[in-house]
């Protein structure tokens, strides 16, 4: 454990006994399981949690934690013959380093360490940089270490946020934008709405864009950003009543107090990298008051 003025971080085994990092500020606190680099918490002192956690969530070796933030790589959604969402969500990273700043904001730093799955691929280093402070800020940076080929790559920050009740909550930022409509067989869309309600299945994969996206809690009586830079797509999810039960790691009810707006280069917006390069996106997460 090592602390400074105003910050701890202990490295203590959490659900499952799977190892995590838990990081205290004088204003804020997270958690970080070192299985699939999943921020599971983040809380600002005095306000709500920011990030949902499902009740059922596995904690083991083999699954996907359900909630907080699931980083996605390297590709996003199906595939044939493999496991939804790649493969990064279920390896354990290595934690690399932790440091704190002026301001207090404590900085966790972890590793895709190589491994079987990538022999298929072009080389890649993954490096994730979980910055905690009065945002929690996740910055993904990737590397082509290969010196002659380029890297097609998917990438998504697959982020859960609490809200107070789905019913009284409007999702800003996307009126305009182009979208993949995945409820509706993939059918391509424009965003009309300046407020998007959610009142059935929602799972949209919104394309070139890179603005903030802004989700207004009239229960909780918060507004959640999600500012990113360096990501060109953004996905909005919630399952609603079938999805949730047939899904075994989350409550049949559990739709009620979440959505996902996700940060990501996917699809049609799936990240070219040139040999020897790197690309870094970045997500600020964050809740004023109303
Ligand atoms: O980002 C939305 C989505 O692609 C949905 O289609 C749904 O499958 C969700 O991800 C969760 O996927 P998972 O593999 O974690 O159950």
């Amino acid at each position: 454990m090592s602390t400074n003025a105003t910050g701890k971080i202990s490295f203590v085994k959490g659900q499952g006994g799977l190892s995590m990092v838990r990081v205290e500020t004088g204003i804020s606190s997270a958690e970080i399981y070192l299985h699939g680099a999943h921020v599971t918490y983040f809380q600002k002192n005095g306000e709500a949690p920011l990030l949902w956690m499902s009740a059922e969530s596995k904690f083991d070796a083999n699954s996907p934690i359900r909630g907080g933030v699931p980083v996605i790589l390297p590709w996003f959604g199906a595939k044939e013959g493999a496991s939804a969402h790649g493969f990064a969500r279920v390896k354990e990273w290595a934690l690399k380093e932790v440091g704190v700043s002026a301001d207090g904001s404590m900085t966790v730093q972890l590793k895709l360490p190589q491994c079987p799955e990538m022999a298929a691929s072009t080389p890649f280093t993954v490096n994730y940089f979980v910055t905690v402070g009065e945002k929690l800020e996740l910055k993904l940076v990737l590397a082509n270490v290969s010196s002659d080929k380029t890297l097609e790559i998917e990438e998504c920050l697959h982020s859960y946020f609490t809200v107070g009740d789905i019913a009284s909550v409007k999702v800003r930022g996307l009126k305009g934008v182009k979208y993949l409509d995945k409820v509706s067989g993939m059918t391509d869309r424009t965003e009309t709405n300046e407020e998007i309600v959610v009142a059935s299945e929602v799972d949209r994969v919104y394309k070139d864009t890179t603005g903030t996206v802004e989700i207004h809690d009239e229960k909780l009586r918060r507004v959640i950003q999600v500012e990113k830079e360096g990501s060109a797509s953004t996905v909005v999810w919630n399952p609603w009543i079938a999805k949730s039960k047939a899904m075994a790691d989350f409550g049949d009810e559990e739709y009620h107090g979440m959505v996902c707006v996700e940060t990501g280069n996917v699809g049609k917006n799936k990240l070219v990298i040139g040999p020897g390069k790197t690309h870094t996106m970045v997500a600020r997460l964050g809740a004023s008051t109303q």
